[in-house]
């Protein structure tokens, strides 16, 4: 059922010495843990008792955040009220759908403009983030965030904005950033836990990618390749390639930029991002499939024949 978030806010209210749970989707981003973090101060200072679950492990990137540590994953039972955060349909909450489900009392504040309105309160404000929503529930339950509370919420609003670089900033998402930061919010932490830290092998896997960068059709296309070899003598994980394609996309005359990584013999998941043409055509052509300008697939065969065809289909969709 619609509902305004003023409406949440006083339902909530009723919840002062009883028990509450918080749910995140699968995956866990920054928004997501942030905001279910910040939701659990903010009933907390109401003298309601809150767990936050997530079907997922948390990454350990997120654990500077307080109370990061204690999500849990095993669903206990138990609670007066259950609440989702960030999540745009009960699915995305994974084995911990049925049990978010399970209780008569269920709350959804989002920011996705895809929900699927899943709760008996639902609240969809599209903003950048949904640690906004949250912010913004803060103010209408009469709570001031502690400085642990800002900082979960403006690590939400940083990751889920790109750094306020992504098309979804307003004017709105630098004044919850202001406002986070004058009650404390640890910005710095929070920029070099999520954009900086790296491990030593990530920065030598790094190096070795770009400096085997290759340019086709005019410089307008980029290709990173990363091998099992240089896995292998860095040390990194194939999980920590994460960001490398952007990186190949700060170079000003890429239009085009392609990451394949080897992920057994001839065989490459490939990554495809893009200033312009539409990449999501381009990886269609091998049976995957993304956004207009970002996408991804698998391909296989000899390593420069998987170039020549990348690089011509890429063409293909550039003018
Ligand atoms: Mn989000």
């Amino acid at each position: 059922m619609k509902a305004a978030l003023s409406a949440i806010a006083a339902e909530l209210k009723k919840y002062a010495g009883k028990r509450v749970a918080v749910f995140m989707h699968v995956r866990p981003d920054g928004d997501a843990v942030g905001s279910a973090l910040g939701l659990q101060c903010a009933l907390e200072t109401l003298n309601v008792a809150c767990d936050v679950y997530c079907a997922d492990p948390v990454p350990a990137k997120f654990m500077f955040l307080e109370g990061a540590a204690e999500i849990r994953r095993e669903f206990s039972g138990g609670y007066d009220a259950h609440f989702a955060v960030d999540c745009s349909d009960a699915a995305r909450l994974g084995d911990l759908a049925d049990a978010f489900l399970s209780a008569k009392e269920t709350f959804n504040v989002d920011h996705h403009v895809s929900n699927a309105r899943y709760a008996k309160f639902d609240y969809v404000g599209e903003k950048a983030s949904n640690s906004e929503n949250v912010f913004e529930l803060f103010s209408l339950l009469g709570v001031t965030p502690s400085a642990r509370a800002a900082t979960a919420l403006l690590t939400g609003v940083i990751t889920d904005s790109g750094n306020f670089a992504h098309g979804n900033t307003t004017a709105e998402t630098f004044y919850a950033a202001a406002k986070l930061k004058e009650r404390g919010a640890d910005s710095y932490t929070i920029n070099y836990k999520m954009f900086k830290e790296q491990s030593a092998a990530r920065a030598k896997l790094f190096g070795m990618a770009a400096a085997n960068i290759r340019y086709f059709h005019e410089n307008r296309i980029g290709l990173l390749t990363i091998t099992r070899e240089m896995l292998e003598k860095s040390g990194a994980k194939a999980d920590e390639t994460e960001g490398f394609i952007d990186f190949l996309m700060g170079v000003d005359t890429v239009e085009t930029g392609i990451c394949m990584m080897e992920v057994k013999d001839k065989t490459y998941k490939v990554s495809f991002r893009s200033k312009k043409a539409d990449v999501n055509a381009v990886a269609s052509l091998f049976g995957g499939g993304g956004h207009v300008l970002a996408s991804g697939c698998m391909a296989g065969g000899y390593y420069e024949d998987v170039v020549d065809r990348l690089v011509c289909a890429c063409k293909r969709f550039m003018d």
